[in-house]
This record gives structure tokens, C-alpha cells and sequence, in this order.
């Protein structure tokens, strides 16, 4: 009886609490005002959701698939994953396509981003094998978003590296520009005739700062300021030769987009000061790290060339930890994507960090400088990610101004919680982003296509299915795993039907 008394009165403080963060975050601002004439979004811009192939299909071993490291990572480490799931059956998209089809149409979305499995389709991760069963699926995904008029937009690789490449080093080792290649041409030649954007890699700060620097993400690499370094520069060069491959090979008669798709946020100094060093400093280490060589220069920039090499040396190391771009990639590099893609969550606080903080080495302390967020932010369930609006169009600006206002996707923006239906927070959140968008838009910048992360709940990666984006939420515990709409499903109807964004 005592014990029942207890677990009373603790639930009570608990909800208690949850309630007063929950009433406390949602009265913090999360919209942004309207600025420029334009009401509207162009005629011709898009609107789409997005998706991921480990994160939705399941069937992991399914028709032939072979594994990919996230399978093996999945199984092997349950205590790694917040509720020790997988995704071997999450959603089940591969065996239920037809159920997101219809989400897609009653969404209205003109365009819907997912991504192939590289292990389903080439299960030797060379082309030795090209396996039947995963490009028919494929093959049905992509006629039936035609037939009903929905652009697919694919994103090549996705994180799920085929475990029998990762055995030989992924992307330590530098085949895998062959491989991701002849990976990329075969995507070409099958679904080319279909595809017209193509999007090479999702999240290099991501995947290689979590898989080889922090290594909390697969392969758990360790190895901070030379595992993430060279990671990056592989991914780099696999990039600009599956963009050459396409130019060369297959744009004269397939007339295509192929781009790649980085995380930015936008940094504001915590001193309040406003000269731009600073922030361009922090731009540079992570938007800058890829976009300056495809979309600028042809090399990295230079200030991050600098600070690790002067680092490399004072380590007594006789060459940098930063790999070198000689002029012969230089020129394969520079200028290899036809458009940059964006997945904008979040923005930072940025200060510079004296003495340097971090691990040696690591990119903390390479770059010196150290971010936070703000208590005045509202937040999501994920312990990452805050509103923050006008990042998504100041970094929109940065892009414009520094990448010569390349063509912007913004491929991923979205919003977490438990999974309720009556979700007003993410409705916000949509909201104020989509003001951000139509913001730069009315100061000129590139901005064409919009994606909302994610078309339904799925599986989180290292938060398995505790942390919830979707706008249809799916009954995980019923046979048929159905997608019911929340609020925030008719809300972007709504936008996407009156190219508005209504109050
Ligand atoms: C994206 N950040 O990753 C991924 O592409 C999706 O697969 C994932 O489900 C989604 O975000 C939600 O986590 C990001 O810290 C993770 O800014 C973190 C950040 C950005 C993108």
C-alpha cells in the first residue's frame, strides 16, 4: 500500500512537472513575422515530404536485400537505441507502399523525397549482383508517384552504408569513390528515365562527425579530427565524381539535377556583438566544409585549412590532418552541383572558446569555438533541436550571398514530440518556417522546393521510436499499420493548396 502511495505521489510530481515544461516551452516564441510584398509562394515552388530507406521500409533481409551497417549496428548494440528497437519492420513501407501513397495524396504534395537502399538493390555493394526484387520495388514506387503526379526526388545514400563495404573501412577507405560510382551510375542507368533529382549523400556532419568522430553513430569510430576529416573528404570526392558521372554519361538525354544535401544551422554571437568574423567562422566549419569546394572554390576553406594545419604541426604531425585537394580534384570538385540541398532544423549561440575546447584533435578545437542554445528557444523532444525560424532564413541569405544564389531544396525541417494527433507545436513550427522561406524568397534568394521531415512517424535512429516527426502518426501495435493524419497534415494541405501560409 505504502509503495502504491509512492508511485501516486511520484507520478503526480512527474506529470506535474512535464506539465509546467510543457505549458512553460509552448508559451516561448516560435513564429516569425512577415517581411517583404509578396503573400505568396511562387508558382513553380514545391512542396514535398521526406523519408529515409532504413528508417521506414523494413524488410531488412527481405527479397535479397543484404544488410546495411545500421542493420548489424541495430542488432548488435539494443542498449544503444533509447528503446532498444530496430528498424527491421518499422513502418514496413516496402511491404506497404500503397498505404503511403495515399498519405502523399490527401497531403497534395507535389513531390516526395526518399531514399534507395543501396544494399537492397546492389546487395555485393559493387554491381556484380544487381538484385531483381529491390529494383522492382523501386521501379513500383517511382511509376506509382507518377502516375499520380508526384515528383520522387531520391536521396542516394542515407546513412545505411552496405555492411559488406563497411567491414573494409567505409568511408575511411578511399574505394569508396569507386564504389559510390558505380553505385551512382547504375542508379543512373535504371531509374534515370524517371529520376530527375538526384541528391548524393544526406548529412555529411552527421554521418561522419557521429559514425568516426564521436562514434555514437555506425561504424563507432572514435577518432576525432582525423577519422570525421577523412570521412568528409571521401564523401566529398564520391559526390564529385557520381556528379561528373552524370554530366559525362547521362544529363544529355536524362536532363537531371544532381546536388548534395548539407545540415546548416545559422549562429548568432552570444556577445551580442555584430561584426560577421565570427559567425563566418562557425558557417565555415560546417556549411562551408563541403558547400565551399562543390559550390565556390574547389578547395575547403581556407580558414579551416589554416587552423589545422598549424594544429597538425604543433602535434608534431609532418603533414595536416586535413587531406589535400590538388588541382586536378580541385577541378572535378568545383562546381559539381547543379543545386544544394538543405535540411535546416536548428540554429546556435556561438562564442569563441579561449583556450580552444574539445578533445585533441578534434573540429572543436580546430575551430575554436564553442555553441550553445538558448533558454528563450522553445524545444522539441529531441534534446537538439529548438525553434529558431529566422536561422532558416539567415543561413538561406549566407547561401545566397556567399554560393552566388545557387538553386536552394530545402530537403528536411521538422518538428518532434510523442506522437499526439493534436499537435499545435509542430504547427508552428511549420509555420514560422515556411515564413522563413517565403522571407528570403521575397529578398531574393533561390529557394524552389520545400520538404517537410517526415511524411509519418518512423524509426529515430539512436532514439528508435521515442522521438516522433511525422504528420501521420502510424499504429505501430495493429497488423496493418495504419497512418492516421495529425492536425498539422491539414495544416500544410492548407499552405500547399492555397500556396499560403494561413493563420
Ligand atoms: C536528420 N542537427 O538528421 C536526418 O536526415 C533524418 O534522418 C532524421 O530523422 C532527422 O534529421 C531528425 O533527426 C539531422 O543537429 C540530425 O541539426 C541532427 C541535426 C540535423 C539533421
Amino acid at each position: 500500500m505504502k509503495a502504491q502511495i509512492f508511485a501516486f505521489l511520484w507520478a503526480c510530481i512527474l506529470c506535474g512537472s512535464f506539465a509546467d515544461f510543457n505549458s512553460e516551452n509552448s508559451a516561448k516564441p516560435c513564429e516569425l513575422a512577415h517581411k517583404g510584398e509578396n503573400i505568396e509562394f511562387p508558382k513553380d515552388f514545391s512542396f514535398g515530404v521526406a523519408t529515409s530507406a532504413y528508417q521506414i521500409e523494413g524488410a531488412w533481409n527481405e527479397d535479397g536485400k543484404a544488410p546495411s551497417m545500421w542493420d548489424t549496428y541495430t542488432h548488435e548494440h539494443p542498449e544503444r537505441i533509447s528503446d532498444h528497437s530496430t528498424g527491421d519492420d518499422t513502418v514496413e513501407s516496402y511491404h506497404r507502399f500503397d498505404q503511403d501513397l495515399a498519405v502523399l495524396k490527401e497531403l497534395k504534395v507535389n513531390f516526395y523525397r526518399f531514399s534507395i537502399s543501396w544494399s537492397r538493390v546492389l546487395p555485393n555493394a559493387d554491381t556484380s549482383v544487381k538484385n531483381r526484387k529491390g529494383i522492382d520495388y523501386y521501379n513500383m514506387v517511382i511509376d506509382k508517384l507518377l502516375q499520380n503526379n508526384i515528383k520522387p526526388m531520391v536521396t542516394m545514400f542515407h546513412y545505411d552504408m552496405p555492411e559488406s563495404f563497411n567491414e573494409f573501412g567505409g568511408f575511411t577507405n578511399s574505394s569508396v569513390i569507386d564504389y559510390f560510382e558505380a553505385y551512382a551510375s547504375f542508379l543512373y542507368e535504371t531509374f534515370g528515365d524517371r529520376i530527375k533529382w538526384w541528391i548524393t549523400f544526406n548529412d555529411p556532419y552527421v554521418f561522419c562527425g557521429m559514425g568516426y568522430a564521436e562514434g555514437t553513430f555506425p561504424p563507432l569510430v572514435h577518432s576525432p579530427g582525423v577519422g570525421d576529416y577523412i570521412c568528409m573528404d571521401n564523401l566529398l570526392r564520391s559526390h564529385a565524381r557520381a556528379y561528373r558521372s552524370y554530366k559525362e554519361k547521362y544529363y544529355s538525354y536524362q536532363r537531371g539535377k544532381v546536388g548534395i544535401n548539407i545540415n546548416p544551422a545559422f549562429f548568432y554571437r552570444k556577445d551580442g556583438q555584430t561584426s560577421d568574423e565570427l559567425v563566418d567562422r562557425a558557417l565555415q566549419y560546417q556549411l562551408g566544409w563541403l558547400a565551399g569546394p562543390i559550390y565556390n572554390t574547389g578547395n575547403y576553406p581556407s580558414v579551416i585549412i589554416q587552423d589545422i594545419a598549424e594544429n597538425s604541426k604543433i602535434e608534431g604531425l609532418s603533414e595536416s590532418r586535413l587531406p589535400v585537394i590538388n588541382s586536378t580534384w580541385s577541378d572535378i570538385i568545383k562546381g559539381s552541383g547543379d543545386f544544394l540541398a538543405v535540411n535546416y532544423y536548428t540554429s546556435h549561440y556561438v562564442e569563441i572558446a579561449t583556450p580552444p575546447e574539445g578533445e585533441v584533435p578534434s573540429k572543436e578545437y580546430d575551430s575554436k569555438i564553442k555553441v550553445s542554445m538558448d533558454d528563450k528557444w522553445r524545444r522539441a523532444k529531441s534534446e537538439w533541436l529548438y525553434c529558431v525560424p529566422q536561422g532558416l532564413e539567415d543561413v538561406l541569405k549566407w547561401i545566397r550571398d556567399k554560393y552566388n544564389n545557387v538553386e536552394v531544396l530545402i530537403t528536411e525541417n521538422g518538428w518532434s514530440d510523442d506522437g499526439q494527433l493534436d499537435d499545435p507545436q509542430r504547427i508552428d513550427y511549420l509555420r514560422a518556417h515556411l515564413q522563413a522561406v517565403l522571407n528570403a524568397i521575397n529578398d531574393g534568394c533561390n529557394v524552389t522546393h520545400y520538404t517537410h521531415w517526415s511524411a509519418m512517424d518512423n524509426f529515430e535512429w539512436n532514439k528508435g521510436y521515442t522521438e516522433k516527426f511525422g504528420l501521420y502518426s502510424v499504429n505501430m501495435t495493429s497488423e496493418n499499420k495504419e497512418r492516421f493524419p495529425k492536425k498539422s497534415a491539414a495544416f500544410y494541405t492548407s499552405v500547399i493548396d492555397s500556396r499560403r501560409i494561413l493563420r
